[in-house]
Formats: structure tokens, sequence, C-alpha cells
């Protein structure tokens, strides 16, 4: 079977391909725009995004949306990461949790995903730590300033160790778990 992974970055097709490498599933990238509407919820971003490529005519895709949200700034960047990461980056952060003691944060990842009219939408998170300072050169977005144990950051380990623990590995294994039961891989 192939899927559509339709997003700009390829770090997210990375590790959904080394996710569904073991199910036989196909992974294409497909670098297409869709509406990613300002909403307190990842899920309403997901679900309006699904509605419209859909409606344009894309079959067997799956989109995901995602966000850092940190304790100390009330959730920030969360549902606004992109736009975070674009404009302060992750020295930015930095900036603003400079002095701050409590660093706990958590990765969100939701994706949803169509395959012929069958919808799935799931929801997984990654507890941890936000970093002194940017640490490792491997990953995308706000991996070298997050920790999950307090000791490595994201950009410092493989793909397949994030994948066993991020919040994007853990929404995969939920979406894996429901086309398994509906019989779709
Ligand atoms: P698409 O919307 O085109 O899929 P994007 O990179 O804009 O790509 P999101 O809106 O889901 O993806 O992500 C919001 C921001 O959070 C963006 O800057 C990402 O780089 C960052 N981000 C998402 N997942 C991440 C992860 O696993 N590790 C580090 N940063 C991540």
């Amino acid at each position: 079977m192939k899927l559509n992974v339709v997003t700009h970055n390829p770090g997210k097709v990375k590790e959904y391909q080394a996710e569904f490498a073991d199910f036989g599933v196909e992974m294409v990238h497909v670098n297409r725009e869709y509406d990613e509407v300002q909403t307190a919820y990842l899920e309403e971003v997901v679900d309006k995004g699904m509605k419209e490529l859909y409606r344009d005519g894309l079959r067997d895709f799956m989109i995901d949306d995602s966000g850092l949200f940190v304790n100390a700034l009330k959730g920030f960047p969360g549902v606004y990461s992109a736009y975070g990461q674009k404009t302060i980056g992750n020295q930015g952060i930095l900036k603003l949790m400079e002095g701050v003691e409590d660093r706990t944060a958590v990765f969100k990842c939701c994706i949803g995903c169509m395959i012929g009219e069958e919808r799935i939408i799931v929801t997984g998170t990654c507890p941890g730590y936000i970093l002194f300072e940017e640490r490792g050169d491997g990953g995308f977005g706000y991996d070298p300033i997050f920790t999950p144990d307090g000791e490595r950051s994201f950009a410092e380990i493989p793909v397949e160790e994030k994948n066993a623990i991020s919040h994007r590995g853990n929404a995969t294994k939920l979406l894996i778990d429901e086309l398994k039961s509906r019989g779709l891989i």
C-alpha cells in the first residue's frame, strides 16, 4: 500500500518511513499546501486540513500537526510552533527560558489519516525538558533544545530511538493499531 505524507517537512517523512517500513507501507512525500487554521487545538487543524485535501481529490494520505508546549511559557509556542520556529527560533525560546527553573515541556503530535473512506485521528505526546543550550545536529525544528530524559536532546539520538518514545512515534503506534484493527494493513 502507498500512503501520501502531506508536509513541507522532510524530517517528518523520514520518521514515518522508519515507522512504517515493517508494515509494507510505502510512504510518498507530497510537498503540498493546505490551510492550517489558527486555533487552540492541533486536532482542529488536522480535521480541517483532511477535509480540504479530500475535497481537493487527494486519497490515501496522512498529515500531522505538532507542537512544543512549554509549561513555564503557559504552553507557548504550542499551536504556534511553526511560527515560533520561523521567527524567534530555538535561540529565542532559550532566551525566554533564561533564569526559569521549571524546564518541563511536552511535545504533541496529532496525525490524521484517510484511507479510502476510513478516517482516523490520533494524538501522541512526549514529556521532557527544555535544555539550556542547543545540542546535536540530527532531527529538525525544536529537537536540539528538547530532552526527553534530562540527558540527550532529540537531535543527539538516532531516528529509531526518537520514534520509540517521541510524540510522533506514540501517535504512529496508535495509528498502526487502528489501521490493523480495521484490516487496512
Ligand atoms: P507541515 O505543517 O508542512 O507538516 P511543519 O514543520 O510546519 O510542517 P508542524 O506545523 O506540525 O510542521 O510543526 C510545528 C513546528 O514544530 C515546526 O517548526 C516543526 O519544525 C516543529 N516540530 C514538529 N515536530 C517536531 C519534532 O518531532 N521535533 C522537533 N520539532 C518539531
